[in-house]
């Protein structure tokens, strides 16, 4: 029995948590269309007969605007140390800027083990792969003052290509013998803070642009029973005019979202779910340090 931590990292919105789910075969962490979906680093857990393979899923490279910004990088940079592997992921779709691989010498310095995902290739044309992989290419050979990526591999999260022989690879790297989570555990996180996550998740698929950055969930009341879960959270954003919108005419929109989310944690837990949502306003809410710990983005 074979087992290490994997850090999963890359620029925001290029498939970082949709490999993780991917890899793990649940969904552990939210995915969204949008950017810095992702806040904090969520560890998730796969464990077979043969290994237990823990990955750290990050919010992604990013400079940070506000104390929420600073706290995500921070937790980049957590799930980038004390690993034993490094999958750095690339949007195939996207081009390969000078940024991206400059990122990628500075990862390779730390000679860890390191995998190079190039993701989305059910989108991106072998054209547009071409380039990024002859980028790399000079990664592939011996340098002075850094490592070499051990396998550049293509894959989708959409139709599931490359994903078992990019497990498999991974599997390879292990060389820990512990057991670091009891078997049947899928995330180092609460479900408590699973449910955060899924109410924060459905307020973003459902809501416009210009509000789901400035979204923080905060679970004030929390019961799990045997058979039901209760709970009572606030979805707070920054401005009057947000509350209105995430409202909805009528209620209509938190209603939606709050349905969205009990049937999701439902899904998850199995479980009778009664959810209570309502709608605060914290003015710039990312940049006060009280109102982040509320929101559990701390440290
Ligand atoms: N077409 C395509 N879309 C993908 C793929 N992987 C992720 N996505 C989409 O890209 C967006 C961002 O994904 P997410 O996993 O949240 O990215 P992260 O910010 O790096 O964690 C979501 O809309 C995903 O559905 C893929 O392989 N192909
Ligand atoms: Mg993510």
């Amino acid at each position: 029995m074979k087992s290490g931590f994997i850090g999963i990292i890359g620029q925001p919105n290029v498939g970082k948590s949709s490999l993780m789910n991917r890899l793990i075969g649940e969904k552990i962490s939210i995915v969204t269309p949008k950017p810095q979906t992702t806040r904090d680093a969520v560890r998730g857990i796969l464990t077979t007969d043969e290994y237990q393979m823990i990955f750290v899923d990050t919010p992604g490279i990013l400079t940070p605007k506000t104390e929420l910004g600073k706290y995500m990088s921070k937790e980049t940079d957590v799930g980038a140390k004390d690993v034993d592997v490094l999958v750095i992921v690339i949007d195939g779709a996207r081009r390969f800027s000078e940024k991206d691989y400059a990122f990628i010498e500075r990862k390779l310095a730390l000679r860890i083990p390191t995998y190079v995902v190039v993701n989305k290739t059910d989108e991106a044309k072998y054209e547009r792969v071409y380039p990024i992989l002859s980028k790399l290419a000079p990664f592939m050979t011996e340098a002075e003052g850094r490592g070499v990526i051990k396998e550049i591999v293509p894959t989708s999260c959409v139709n599931g290509s490359n994903i078992d022989k990019l497990r498999e690879m991974l599997a390879s790297e292990l060389t820990d013998e512990v057991m670091y989570y009891p078997e049947g555990d899928l995330t180092d996180r609460s479900l408590r803070f699973v449910v955060g996550e899924i109410v924060r998740e459905k307020s973003l698929l459902l809501l416009q642009d210009e509000i789901p950055h400035g979204i923080g969930i905060v679970i004030n009341k929390f019961e799990e029973k045997k058979e039901t879960v209760y709970v009572e959270a606030d979805v707070v954003c920054e401005k009057d005019t947000h509350k209105l919108i995430i409202i909805g005419e009528g209620g209509s929109m938190i209603k939606r979202i709050g349905e969205s989310s009990r049937r999701s944690i439902e899904d998850r837990t199995g479980k009778r779910v009664f959810l209570k949502l309502f709608v605060k306003v914290r003015e710039d809410w990312r940049n006060k340090k009280n109102y982040l710990r509320d929101l559990g983005y701390e440290g």
